[in-house]
């Protein structure tokens, strides 16, 4: 059944020039930066301190992960019904320190080494995030633009500190690791000096980034904020500051769709930014009136971010991660979920005739360019997905669904 509906559909791609075998191709190669943190609603096992920094995981499905094994565990799992080889996206307070009180500035290496032997075991990459939330030393909202020095200090010795761990991811798994700085920092009420913080954040950023790492293994990465829960007037890490910085520093800027007004899209922003910047970094989210971060549905803005990056050819300069944490439905499934869709999103776009399309627009021919995208969104890319899940021998369609229920009822109901 899968082998003959996909024979079909190539044969339908391929009277409008569209090789199935080279999307599919294509879509094997690349790996999505799945996110450690919604198997724990972002938790992580310092184990002292509630999420903080104005992001929220709301609900209480029974299974969270508690520890790394278990988070491992997990994470397994979940790999195990998506097809491909991909990368895992730690934060800082994934370290194992076995016991140790171990405070984010003296983080080292070696606290992520079960997490490499791993990545290793499982042919994955790994990404970094300094975790500059959930700390006594980020209560009062600052963190890298503090009017504290000893505060800012310490969050700028944890930059540091991460650096050499991330380097050290790239090192040991060959593939570079994206280390993604975001900050909570701002203000819930209107501020009077909006410039001071910024310039404070800009020269610790100087200070974290100041020992060149080689891109082979190391990507560093910013990303930008508009609001957050008790910093609704005043972010210091903006999208101005941080596409400014970016460009002038020549780091990697993060996209966040979740991190805009709600009527502005991420997807219209990438040709913009990758004239100006080398890498680009992705979290896929889904805000739902606000940054609520809601696990990845197959819509239109996901649709639109895929298209985006297939048609400009910006797939090789930008890493996708996803970032999102429901804590209301089996958390495994949550990820196989957005996963799943963003691969098919990428899918579809692989599967667009592009160069027909874009001849169209440029010959003046703005019908056939319309009544072409619309046709397009019946053609039979089902069938071209599920034949690529089988073919990387993971569940096709809603069948990977059973497994989950299967591991809930016999590991996460246990925990
Ligand atoms: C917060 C940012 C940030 C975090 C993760 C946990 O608004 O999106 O990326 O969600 O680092
Ligand atoms: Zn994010």
């Amino acid at each position: 059944m899968v082998n003959k509906n996909y024979e079909l559909a190539k044969e339908q791609y391929a009277a409008i020039g569209v090789d199935t075998d080279k999307a599919i191709d294509a879509l094997e190669k690349i790996k999505i930066s799945i996110h450690c943190w919604q198997g724990d609603d972002v938790s992580g096992f310092e184990n002292d301190s509630e999420l903080s920094g104005g992001i929220q995981a709301t609900g209480n499905y029974p299974g969270k992960a508690k520890n790394a094994n278990q988070l491992r565990q997990d994470l397994s799992k979940a790999l195990s019904l998506i097809p491909g080889k991909h990368k895992v996206n730690l934060h800082a307070i994934y370290a194992e320190t076995e016991g140790e009180k171990v405070d984010r500035n003296e983080l080292l290496p070696n606290h992520f080494e079960n997490w490499v032997a791993w990545a290793k075991e499982n042919g994955l990459g790994l990404d970094f995030n300094p975790t500059y939330f959930s700390h006594p030393l980020s209560d009062d909202g600052f963190t890298l633009s503090s009017a504290d020095e000893e505060k800012r200090k310490f969050w700028i010795e944890h930059g540091i500190a991460c650096r050499n761990i991330s380097e050290y991811f790239g090192k040991e798994l060959g593939i570079p690791s994206a280390m993604n700085i975001w900050i909570p920092d701002g203000y819930k009420d209107i501020p009077v000096d909006r410039y001071s913080p910024r310039e404070r954040l800009a020269d610790s950023l100087d200070k974290i980034l100041e020992r060149k790492i080689d891109k082979k293994y190391h990507i560093d990465a910013v990303e930008s904020k508009l609001f957050g829960i008790g910093s609704e007037s005043y972010v210091v890490g903006s999208h101005e500051f941080y596409m400014g910085y970016a460009i002038k520093n020549k780091t990697a800027l993060t996209l966040d769709s979740g991190h805009f007004h709600p009527t502005e899209v991420i997807s219209a922003k990438i040709s913009s930014v990758m004239l100006f910047v080398e890498n680009l970094v992705l979290h896929v989210s889904r805000p739902v009136r606000w940054d609520s971060d809601h696990v990845v549905i197959f819509d239109d803005e996901l649709q639109a971010i895929a298209q985006e990056l297939a048609r400009g050819g910006f797939i090789d300069r930008t890493s996708i991660g996803l970032d999102f944490f429901d804590a209301s439905i089996n958390r495994v499934a949550a990820w196989v979920i957005g996963v799943r869709n963003t691969q098919k999103a990428l899918l579809a776009a692989l599967l667009e005739p592009t160069k027909m399309l874009k001849k169209a627009e440029l010959d003046g021919d703005l019908t056939t360019r319309l009544a072409m995208l619309e046709e397009l969104k019946s053609y039979p890319f089902g069938a071209v997905w599920d034949y690529f899940c089988e073919k990387n021998n993971v569940p096709v369609r809603e069948k990977w669904l059973d497994e989950v229920f299967r591991y809930e009822k016999d590991v996460l109901l246990k925990r």
